[in-house]
């Protein structure tokens, strides 16, 4: 199953590592074929080379649009070397069979992501490259195809373990790998289109990943899993910087981007806050004076579940938070950095697994997300909602005064983080009781004041926190019973969308209860 390599052809828009490459081809005897920047570079590294176009017999043409597209070049690669009828016609039509293929595409990625224009983005479509990389990698009983320049070590490598030829394994990675490449190239281009026209929600869709982590396994330790980079490059827990600590988990990924995507709401000129999340829900969400007063504020809320928390905070981490945070076992902090103190602090527990993030994530950033059923997926907008105090309808007697609105806006802003059916109580800007992912909203709105209740025995308090709190709900009550179990537990004051065929009814009980309560028009399920 061993490939001999004697001739190649190399054509990479990315030049990085080529004058080594080529070099240890040449070296090897391996006769080179390349194309115009690529052979200038090699060239000047002292490789010998055949332009391709000298091959062909037919000049680079149309801006270099056509330059490898030539039955020399695809029959070189296509053609099955023990079939006769092959053979024939490679003889017959000048066709001399290229046993490896090196390609890097032009930076079609990299053009839309400099925010170039319509023109620029097509010219930067690539069309010999992922040509000769499909055909290549079909033929990958003879031919090796290599599209990522970390792949040069291990071609060189598995030259030398071969006597100078490849093995089939090795061809197949690669073939797998080359059609993973031109699938992801095209997945872009369409991607991109569909934007440039605004097709909001295409007929046809292609997404494509890039392996960032294998995991050790899945939500279980039974399932297999890994972790895929969409190259959108989004401050978050996929472009973070681990600092110490083990490697992620799944379920680590899963609540780092809960908590950083809701302390992502809080801008740092509005001052600190901390989110504290476990099973991908908030257990603790504060604001403070400082970032340490912040995650106090957010631990006291439960600190039960708090317990091997993820901890997220939306400023740099500084030596006497870093102090707090380690009092209790906690599995990751992620924040938008850390000084050195702290993470002098940190270095002493190695487990603890510490992600820098570049700056805080746009909560307000248009995208899509997804999500898998049986037979298909699920797509939509994100939720980048958000209501200004001024879009706010007060619907009942007593209007809720600045501070209460504040508190009602924070609780709002984590509801929106919570899984339905979302109750939060919220009092000062910090939570003190959070319902969450329950099918009923009267069992949210218990379960939330019963945590509250837990919490003020175990920091001796007279009465639980929610007496008094401001409380949001992510979608509207239905009936009275909700809003009537969140004031049982002492809320002052409501917001909610709206829109419940029993409004009335509500707005009802609220002015009976002496509630202050506001509509904000727009609903944050989150399932
Ligand atoms: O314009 S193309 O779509 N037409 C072609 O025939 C062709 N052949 C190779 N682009 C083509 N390429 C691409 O040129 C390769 O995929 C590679 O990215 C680039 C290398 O060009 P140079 O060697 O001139 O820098």
């Amino acid at each position: 199953d061993l490939a001999p390599l004697r001739r190649a052809l190399i054509s990479v828009s990315d030049k990085t590592g080529l004058a080594e490459l080529g070099q240890a081809l040449s070296k090897r005897g391996v006769e080179i074929l390349s194309t115009g920047g690529s052979a200038a570079t090699l060239r000047d590294a002292g490789v010998k080379v055949t332009d391709v176009a000298e091959v062909t017999g037919s000049p680079e043409m149309m801006d270099g649009r056509v330059k490898t597209l030539h039955p020399r070049i695809h029959g070189g690669l296509l053609a099955l070397r023990d079939n006769d009828d092959h053979v024939a016609a490679m003889e017959e039509h000048g066709i001399g069979p290229i046993d490896l293929l090196v390609v890097n595409l032009y930076p079609f990625e990299e053009t839309v992501a400099k925010g170039a224009d319509y023109d620029t983005c097509i010219e930067n479509i690539d069309i010999g490259g992922p040509a000769m990389i499909r055909a290549a990698a079909k033929n990958h009983a003879f031919v090796t195809t290599v599209v990522d320049v970390a792949d040069y070590e291990p071609l060189l490598k598995e030259l030398e373990d071969n006597d100078g030829q490849t093995t089939e394994a090795f061809r197949k990675r690669l073939a797998q790998a080359a059609y993973a490449r031109t699938g992801a190239y095209d997945a872009a281009v369409s991607t991109w289109m569909a934007g440039a026209i605004g097709a909001e929600m295409p007929r046809r869709r292609a997404f494509a990943g890039t392996l960032a982590q294998s995991l050790r396994y899945g939500e279980n330790p039974h399932q297999s899993a890994a972790f895929y980079t969409d190259g959108t490059d989004r401050p978050g827990v996929a472009s973070a910087e681990q600092l110490q600590g083990k490697e992620l988990s799944y379920n680590n990924i899963n609540d780092t981007d809960a908590a950083f995507e809701l302390v992502s709401e809080f801008l740092p000129g509005d001052g600190p806050a901390c989110v504290i999340v476990k099973h991908a829900n908030p257990c603790g969400v504060a604001r403070g004076k400082t970032l340490k007063e912040a995650y106090a504020r957010a631990f006291d809320c439960d600190r039960t579940s708090a317990f091997g928390g993820i901890v997220a905070l939306n400023g740099i981490l500084d030596k006497e938070t870093a102090e707090a945070i380690t009092e209790i076992f906690t599995e990751v902090v992620i924040a938008p950095g850390a000084n050195v103190d702290a993470r002098e602090v940190f270095a002493k527990k190695k487990n603890l697994r510490l992600l820098i993030t570049p700056g805080l994530a746009n909560s307000a950033a248009a995208g899509l997300t997804f999500r898998q059923v049986s037979g298909g997926f699920l797509v939509q907008d994100r939720d980048n909602g958000r209501v200004s105090p001024e879009e706010l309808k007060v619907v009942t007697k007593v209007k809720p005064t600045d501070a209460q609105m504040n508190d009602l806006l924070f609780a709002w802003k984590v509801a929106k983080h919570v899984k339905s059916n979302a109750i939060v109580y919220a009092r000062d800007l910090a939570t003190v009781g959070v319902g969450a992912g329950q099918m009923s909203r009267v069992d949210s709105a218990l379960i939330a004041a019963k945590k509250a209740e837990r919490m003020a025995e175990a920091l001796g308090l007279p009465e639980p926190l929610t007496k008094g709190s401001a409380v949001a709900s992510d979608a509207f009550f239905p009936f009275a019973d909700g809003l009537l179990e969140a004031a049982g537990a002492g809320a002052s004051c409501v917001i909610q969308p709206g829109g419940s065929m029993r409004d009335d009814e509500v707005i009802k009980a609220a002015d009976e209860a002496g509630l202050a309560m506001v509509f904000t028009g727009m609903r944050h399920f989150r399932h």
